[in-house]
């Protein structure tokens, strides 16, 4: 740790208020673009479950809104496919440490890995240190810059996401073309993606169902395990440059669904290019689906 150049990347303070997998109800614009994760249900705060009512919120004025900034502290220079030792800290807007966080998902942070023309995703968990500071490894498969979407719960308030940009040295590769094609096969999973609506509109809430089957059988996999606490987890970037948390979508599996199929209730904040990695747990090994996704 001691040879760590800091090297300061990108601090930035973002308002997440409540943050929900419904549209906003007409009439509540401050906060439309934040309005991008999902809960599931059981995902209730103590301190505010009153506002976890099956995905219906109120969005006008019972807002626990708190502002946090990230600071990301990387080697002076990170090279690909070498794991690179990460500290990010957590202060609050007057540049205090924020120390005190609440597990949720089952981790105190959950980290988003993406590179910035989305072909690469990582979800770790970074440990906590003390004193608002977060520790984790990281590896960067290829040259080029990456964001980091940093998820976290400071005790009694909501959910913050943090933005954070790092570079990898050289040359990054040429970005492969947008692949809209919905079945792809995932090692032993062969994935379907379908939708609710033929056409993704902005705005627009769709169901997103993988149908998960095993390549081995061609049956529905009967294997699924619960991963963080839920049946999967769906994180969806928007195509552009620079990303910014209101690129960010993450959503909760739905409960009940029969064997293999994971659903997912989302909206998308504006037209464009999205890539969704939906990701589960099959007997304990982590299965990434990634689909590209055109919104109208
Ligand atoms: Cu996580």
């Amino acid at each position: 740790m001691n040879h760590l150049v800091s090297a300061f990347f990108i601090a930035s303070s973002l308002f997440l208020v409540q943050s929900c997998s419904q549209p906003p109800t007409s009439g509540d614009t401050s906060a439309q673009t934040e309005h991008t994760k999902g809960h599931g249900d059981e995902h209730t705060a103590s301190d505010n479950s009153s506002e976890h009512h099956h995905g219906s919120h109120n969005h006008g004025t019972t807002e626990n809104s708190v502002t946090t900034q990230a600071t990301l502290m990387a080697p002076a220079e990170i090279k690909p496919n070498e794991p690179a030792a990460l500290m990010i800290d957590i202060q609050d807007s007057e540049g205090k440490a924020v120390a005190d966080f609440e597990i949720f998902q089952e981790k105190i942070m959950h980290l988003i890995v993406v590179s910035d023309d989305l072909q690469f995703y990582d979800h770790i968990h970074p440990d906590y240190k003390e004193n608002g500071r977060f520790q984790v490894e990281a590896t960067f498969p290829q040259p080029g810059n990456y964001t980091l979407f940093s998820d976290y719960k400071p005790s009694g308030q909501n959910e913050q996401v943090s933005v954070l940009q790092a570079e990898v040295s050289g040359n990054s590769p040429a970005t492969p073309e947008v692949d809209l094609n919905r079945s792809k096969t995932f090692d032993d999973t062969e994935v379907e993606l379908t939708l609710s609506q033929p056409t993704l509109k902005a705005e627009e809430e769709v169901t997103i169902m993988f149908n998960l089957k095993d390549k081995a059988n061609n049956q529905a996999v009967d294997d699924l395990q619960p991963y963080l606490g839920e049946l999967g987890h769906l994180v969806i970037v928007k195509n552009s440059s620079p990303l910014t948390r209101a690129d960010y979508i993450h959503a909760h599996a739905l409960k009940d669904t029969s064997d293999g199929q994971v659903h997912f209730v989302t909206s998308f904040p504006e037209s464009g290019k999205y890539k969704a990695w939906g990701q589960f747990n099959r007997n304990g090994k982590i299965v990434t689906a990634d689909f590209w996704l055109d919104v109208q």
